[in-house]
Parts: structure tokens; C-alpha cells; sequence
């Protein structure tokens, strides 16, 4: 089913996200459901939290070359841990729950990550440039963190500026 984006300034966008225990047909429905949200509002990456459920559970689905996104490319990450990191890269980010801004954010280049699938099993990942920048884009999600946070103070400015203008006319 498709469900409803919670967006900013939404409170529950700051809670931080419990560790997920039971690897049950409820886990396997919320995952469906986000992939099903995520495609239909044209995003690469969604957190539980940004449909309302506090949980550490996150997906990535990056297009392929055209521009495609194939169901068998979606990542599922639950309850993950940063291993490892490298280097520093700029990357320009947008967010479903800030719909219409998007903003450079400094992030690692290189991460290695430990996380589980939806049974249970422990996986590793290496992830660079995109990938390693929408997992840790993701991942913030689950510690009530937005990208918005990362930005200087100037470009912070802006997003407020933005925002409020936003509200007056959407
Ligand atoms: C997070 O972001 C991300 O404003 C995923 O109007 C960001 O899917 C990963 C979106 C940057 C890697 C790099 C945003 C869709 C989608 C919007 C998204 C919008 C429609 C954002
Ligand atoms: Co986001």
C-alpha cells in the first residue's frame, strides 16, 4: 500500500529509530510498502521514519544508467552500523521529507557498512560516490538528523528563507 510522507517540520522526523528484532511478515509488508511510496514520489532512498515508523530500517534504489530503476537493484538496510570510513566528498541532496530544496552537503566518500537483510542475516557493504552518499543520507534519518542540518550557516539561512517563503505560497 502506498503510504503517506511525513515532511518537514514534522516532530517525528526527530526521534530517533529503534533497532528492528523481529525479521516478520509485519518487517517484509513495511518494506514493500516503502519501496511502493518511495517509487511513486520518485525518490532513491527512504527511510521508515519518513512514512511514520520508527524504525531502523532504510532502502536505496538507485537508477541504472537509463535511468531505470530495476526491483532487484533496491537495497534493503536494516539496523546498520558505519564499519569503516574514507576521504570527504561534496554531494548535492535532496530529501522527500523537504521536498524542492536540495543543497550540497559534505559527507565520506568511502564507507564500509554492516547491516541485515530482511531475514535477519548479517551483511556487509562498500559503498562510494552515490550510494555511500544515500546510505549516510538514510542512515542520519534514523537518528532524527535531515541534511538540512549539515549545511553551513549561510546556506542554512537560505533553506529558512526558502521554507517560509514556501509556506506563503506553495
Ligand atoms: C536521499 O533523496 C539522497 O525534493 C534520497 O521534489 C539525496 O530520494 C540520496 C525527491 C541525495 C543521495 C543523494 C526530492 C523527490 C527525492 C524532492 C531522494 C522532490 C522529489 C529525494
Ligand atoms: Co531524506
Amino acid at each position: 500500500a502506498l503510504l503517506e510522507l511525513v515532511r518537514y517540520p514534522d516532530k517525528r522526523l526527530r526521534k530517533r529509530s529503534q533497532e528492528v528484532v523481529a525479521f516478520d511478515s509485519a518487517l517484509h509488508q513495511l518494506l514493500d510498502d516503502m519501496h511502493e511510496t518511495m517509487l511513486a514520489n520518485k525518490g532513491i532512498g527512504l527511510a521508515a521514519i519518513q512514512v511514520g515508523v520508527p524504525k531502523r530500517v532504510l532502502l536505496v534504489h538507485l537508477p541504472r544508467e537509463d535511468d531505470t530503476q530495476v526491483p532487484e537493484d533496491c537495497l534493503e538496510i536494516i539496523n546498520p552500523t558505519l564499519m569503516q570510513t574514507e576521504g570527504e566528498i561534496l554531494w548535492k541532496e535532496g530529501c522527500l521529507s523537504v521536498p524542492e530544496f536540495y543543497e550540497e552537503v559534505l559527507r565520506y566518500a568511502n564507507i564500509t557498512l554492516g547491516y541485515q537483510d530482511r531475514f535477519g542475516n548479517a551483511r556487509v557493504l562498500q559503498a562510494g560516490e552515490l550510494l555511500s552518499v544515500a546510505i549516510q543520507h538514510e542512515m542520519d534519518h534514523l537518528n532524527g538528523v535531515l541534511f538540512v542540518d549539515k549545511l553551513s550557516l549561510l546556506k542554512r539561512k537560505k533553506f529558512e528563507k526558502e521554507f517560509k517563503r514556501n509556506l506563503k505560497s506553495p
